[in-house]
């Protein structure tokens, strides 16, 4: 089991995209294990982006994820930070393939819908600036036995 830290950003929760986002991640088998809406403060927006802090494009990423509210997400299951980047498709959408959530719903790299760690070291300090350990809950649904089924019969 693995967790990753999952964000609708402001163009997906603007276009009522949250329930369609988190429709697809549930019918994969994943489970939700935090969740809470909020409006990122520019605080907040720089340490999550700090690795872009040199890169041109910057500026407009944080005026963009701090330009409305976000859906805030932690999800769990096997192979969780692959599983859902590869669900998200590849950054830009122009490249994202039909049936990825940026390529059925995006078309440009500065508004793709939506954020997922990209490693394991990403994934936990992204989870630790977003979310307390008593904010997660982590409980199995009852039709994992099917997901998972050599660990669960
Ligand atoms: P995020 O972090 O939002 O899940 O995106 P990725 O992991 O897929 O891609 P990233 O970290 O390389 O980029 C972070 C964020 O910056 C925006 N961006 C990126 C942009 O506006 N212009 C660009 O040229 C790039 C590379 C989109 C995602």
């Amino acid at each position: 089991m693995q967790r990753t830290f999952v964000m609708v950003k402001p163009d997906g929760v603007g276009r009522g995209l949250t329930g369609t986002v988190i429709a697809r991640l549930e019918r994969r088998g994943l489970r939700l294990v935090g969740m809470k809406l909020l409006q990122i403060p520019p605080e907040l927006a720089a340490k999550h982006y700090a690795a872009h802090q040199a890169k041109p494009f910057y500026p407009g990423l944080i005026r963009f994820i701090t330009s409305g509210p976000v859906v805030a997400m932690v999800w769990e299951g096997d192979d969780a930070i692959s599983q859902v980047r590869t669900m998200m498709g590849p950054t830009d959408p122009g490249k994202a393939p039909p049936g990825t959530i940026r390529g059925d719903f995006a078309l440009t790299i500065d508004c793709n819908v939506i954020h997922g760690s990209d490693g394991p070291d990403a994934a936990a300090s992204e989870i630790a600036l977003y979310f307390s350990a008593a904010e997660l809950v982590s409980v199995p649904r009852p039709e994992e036995s099917w997901i998972y089924p050599q660990t669960s019969r």
